[in-house]
């Protein structure tokens, strides 16, 4: 097991493309258990490789609370191949983006293909915060970001706010939003 550092805003392999790694062998294994080791370091409830720097199509999910079992999900080459048109409103954040939190729409139900920890092929079918979670870490892995579905005005704020930390050194801790759907 190996914590790695997170990539924050404005480190430009953030907006990377990732690669599929075709099979989940020991080598995407060792990579998976780094990677959910570091997110529940941070503490999160997702991250996707290139946040660790790796620009693979690999993330790592668990929304199990704090005193709860926990209940990873590793993920591998996903696809999205049902989407809803209903949408749904979550306040997002990301561990790159640390302490800043703003309401996103998404579809609210995703059906997802993907390779699991083993190698096996698998299909799920996600609404709430996990269909969230699963559109968030797979837009990473296109090099997209959650402040990409804001405004254009909010975007700028945001990139300055980190481009600014980031000139100054700022020490931006992460921190959890309190999760809740928007009704
Ligand atoms: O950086 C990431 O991609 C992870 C991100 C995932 C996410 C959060 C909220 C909506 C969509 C996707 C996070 O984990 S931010 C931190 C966070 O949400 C959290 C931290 C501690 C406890 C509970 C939640
Ligand atoms: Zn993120």
């Amino acid at each position: 097991m190996a914590l790695r550092p997170i990539l924050c805003l404005p480190d430009p392999r953030l907006r990377a493309t990732s690669e599929n790694v075709g099979v989940v062998d020991d080598e995407v294994r060792a990579l998976m258990d780094d990677m959910l080791d570091t997110m529940y370091a941070a503490p999160g409830i997702g991250l996707a490789a290139i946040q660790i720097g790796v620009p693979k199509r690999v993330l790592v999910i668990d929304l199990a609370k704090k005193g709860e079992l926990p209940t990873p999900l590793f993920v591998a080459d996903p696809e999205i191949i049902e989407k809803s048109e209903e949408l749904s409103t979550y306040e997002e954040g990301c561990l790159s983006l640390p302490e800043y939190f703003e309401d996103v729409q998404r579809p609210a139900r995703v059906k997802v293909r993907y390779l699991d920890r083993n190698n096996e092929r698998q299909e799920i079918e996600a609404t709430g915060l996990l269909a969230t979670c699963l559109q968030h870490e797979m837009d990473h892995l296109d090099g997209k970001l959650f402040i990409d579905h804001l405004s254009r005005l909010k975007r700028d704020r945001a990139e300055k706010k980190f481009a600014k930390a980031a000139r100054l050194g700022e020490p931006l801790a992460p921190r959890g939003p309190e999760i809740r759907e928007k009704v």
